[in-house]
Formats: C-alpha cells, sequence, structure tokens
C-alpha cells in the first residue's frame, strides 16, 4: 500500500493500490478500500511542477465559482483535502500527493472510438471554457511559466540546442530545422495575445481527449479531469491541443509518419462541440481556432525534441528515442495542416453559423 494514502479522510480500509499508467508527468495510483470506495492518488512530478500551491489554490478558486453557479455539467473533478485539512500532503521529501474519488461508470479513452466521443471531449472542454468565462483570468496564478507561450518553448529549444546534454545532436538536424523555419507563424499567437487581439481566459491547456471522463452507459461527457494546467490562457490552445492529439489520424508515438495526418471529419466533429459549448467565444476566437491547431502541434513538437536533447527528463518515455518519435509525428502532423489550412478554416467558418 502507498502509505501517503493514510493521510486522506477515506471510507473504509485501503485494501489495494495499482498504478495506472496513463499520463506523461504525474504518477497515478487507483486505491480500492473495504467500504468499498475507490479513490485516485496521485504523486505531482514536482520536476514538471515546482509549484503545487498554486496549482491547488487555482483548482480550489475555479471550483468555488463554478459550485456557486451551480447546475452547469459537465465540469471538473475535485479533490480531497487531507486529514488536517491541506489540499495536498507535502511527503518531506518533495513529493506531492493530492486524492480525488474515482469517479465510477467512467471511462477515459485515448482515442474516441466513435465521432460522438469526440464531440463529448469538444463539448466537455467547451462548458469547462464557458462555465468560466465570467471568472477573473488574471487571479489565477500560472501552475508552470509560459506554459503555451510558443516563442519561449523556441527558446528553450535553442538553449537545448546549445547545451546538447545528451549528446543527440546530430541525429536531429532535420527536423530542428523543420522546427526552426516556423517560428515566426509559431509566434503570432502570442502576439495576439500580447496585443490584446485574443482575451486571456482561462484555460484547461492539456486537452486531450484521454482527460475528460465519458460515462460508461451512454458515453456522455462527464467532467474534466487532470488539472494542473488550469491557469490563464486563451481558447485556442485548448481548441488546438485536442486536435493536436485528438484528430490525428495516429497516435503521438507512430513510428510510420505516413500514417499520421490531420483527420478533417474529426476536426468537423470537435469545432461544432467547442462552439456549440462555449457561446462566449469572441469572433477574433474563433478566427485564432485553426492556427491555434498548427500552433499547438508545433509547439508540442518542440518541446519533445528539446526533452529529448536533454535526456529525458520531463516526458516519461518507454524507450531511448520515445520523444523523437513523438516530436517528429508532431512535425509531421503540422506540415499536413498546413496543406489542409483552407480546408480548417472553411470548417470553421461554416460550424460557427
Ligand atoms: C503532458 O500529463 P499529460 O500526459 O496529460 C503535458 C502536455 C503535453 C502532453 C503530450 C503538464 O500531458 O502539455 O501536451 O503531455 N503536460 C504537461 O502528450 O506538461
Ligand atoms: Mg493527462
Amino acid at each position: 500500500m502507498r502509505e501517503e494514502i493514510y493521510r486522506f479522510p477515506v471510507d473504509g480500509r485501503p485494501v489495494s493500490c495499482e498504478e495506472i499508467r496513463r499520463g506523461h508527468v504525474n504518477t497515478t495510483y487507483l486505491i480500492t478500500t473495504d467500504a468499498p470506495a475507490r479513490y485516485i492518488l496521485q504523486d505531482v512530478n514536482t520536476y514538471a511542477f515546482p509549484r503545487t500551491n498554486i496549482i491547488m489554490d487555482n483548482v480550489a478558486a475555479i471550483s468555488r465559482h463554478l459550485a456557486a453557479k451551480g447546475g452547469e455539467k459537465p465540469a471538473m473533478i475535485s479533490y480531497i483535502d487531507t486529514l488536517d485539512g491541506r489540499r495536498w500532503y507535502d511527503d518531506g521529501r518533495g513529493g506531492a500527493w493530492r486524492l480525488y474519488r474515482y469517479v465510477e461508470n467512467s471511462i477515459c479513452v485515448d482515442r474516441a472510438e466513435c465521432d460522438g466521443d469526440f464531440y463529448e471531449c469538444a463539448r466537455a472542454f467547451g462548458m469547462f471554457q464557458n462555465a468560466l468565462s465570467d471568472f477573473p483570468a488574471q487571479e489565477l496564478g500560472e501552475t508552470i511559466e509560459r506554459f503555451h507561450d510558443t516563442p519561449e518553448r523556441f527558446r528553450q529549444l535553442r538553449d537545448a540546442v546549445r547545451e546538447n546534454a545528451a549528446g543527440r545532436l546530430d541525429g536531429v538536424r532535420e527536423e530542428l530545422a523543420f522546427v526552426l523555419e516556423r517560428e515566426e507563424k509559431a509566434s503570432r499567437l502570442q502576439q495576439m495575445r500580447d496585443d490584446g487581439t485574443l482575451p486571456t481566459r482561462v484555460t484547461h491547456n492539456d486537452t486531450k481527449i484521454n482527460n475528460v471522463l465519458l460515462s460508461e452507459d451512454d458515453r456522455r461527457a462527464i467532467c474534466v479531469i487532470d488539472l494542473d494546467t488550469v491557469m490563464p490562457g486563451l481558447a485556442a490552445y485548448d481548441f488546438g491541443d485536442a486536435i493536436r492529439y485528438g484528430a490525428s489520424t495516429a497516435a503521438e508515438d507512430e513510428k510510420d509518419l505516413d500514417k499520421v495526418s490531420l483527420d478533417l471529419h474529426l476536426f468537423r466533429v470537435f469545432t461544432r462541440g467547442f462552439l456549440e459549448a462555449c457561446p462566449s467565444l469572441t469572433d477574433a476566437e474563433i478566427d485564432s481556432l485553426p492556427l491555434g491547431a498548427w500552433t499547438m502541434t508545433v509547439e508540442c513538437g518542440s518541446r519533445f525534441l528539446a526533452d529529448y536533447l536533454k535526456g529525458d527528463r520531463y516526458f516519461a518515455v518507454d524507450h531511448p528515442e520515445h520523444n523523437l518519435d513523438r516530436a517528429r509525428t508532431q512535425f509531421a502532423l503540422a506540415a499536413d495542416m498546413e496543406k489542409k489550412w483552407d480546408e480548417m478554416r472553411r470548417i470553421v467558418a461554416e460550424e460557427r453559423k
């Protein structure tokens, strides 16, 4: 048993603990008690998230806001405080632990098994953003500084190149050239945030389909999970990251790049769900959605590439080339989006009604 569970109030006595391998960053356990009750215990990766207090403060602030509004679902999961009333348990060894009740009869999918799954994912993130559209975003802290500041990600990539800590630079010249050529376009979204063309709002920032729980019975969205990156951001980040991951025809680490492309049908399905669920989007925000998809894809590729150069410090990997494989799929997907640019824009125009 993970002893950290005893720091939290649970129903019954913990009887089993099983690691769930899903996210790339935190470590997650499913705890079962003899009540019976089930819980999710998470060890926050403090290398990625040194600012645990900010995460939990943000989560508490938006939970209060959503609870005060009532009614509007699906929203988000809620955490359970420790026995001594804290939002997370500091184990004194640099570990930060938190707990939430397992959502029974829910499923979490890595890929949409039908259009409806992806539509529900869009609705969940669209509703989340919409329900928080009147929350003063500037009151939230940045859980990871400049998380989707793409020009900053390019600077980090250049630092990783300069340091070449893992000695892998010679093997990535082609990928590096691809991404660096795109720096100017990849910086536009951030410019539009800086100059106020796009409003800063509360965003989730990690909108992979596996960060939504679906009901096992009817596959409708129940809530969004993985709230560590909830902070001020752009609507285009959430739309874009969901497309990057969920509207790709291949897995994020597919080795055969011929299999990687943007599924325009899924792009439309997501656009429809997101626009329906988030009527508060401005015209400029809606216009920025295709750029968001492309930018999040290039940015994510640059992060995988930088981490590969650093020796896989940030993302969990299953084999030495894993981050490079991931970077390559992202660049292949971005290249395909460039070919499909006009169609992406047309679909957004058709779906905005
Ligand atoms: C990470 O933890 P997970 O797997 O939900 C990452 C995202 C990346 C994603 C790529 C905090 O998400 O930003 O887009 O991997 N989360 C963090 O799969 O860096
Ligand atoms: Mg996740």
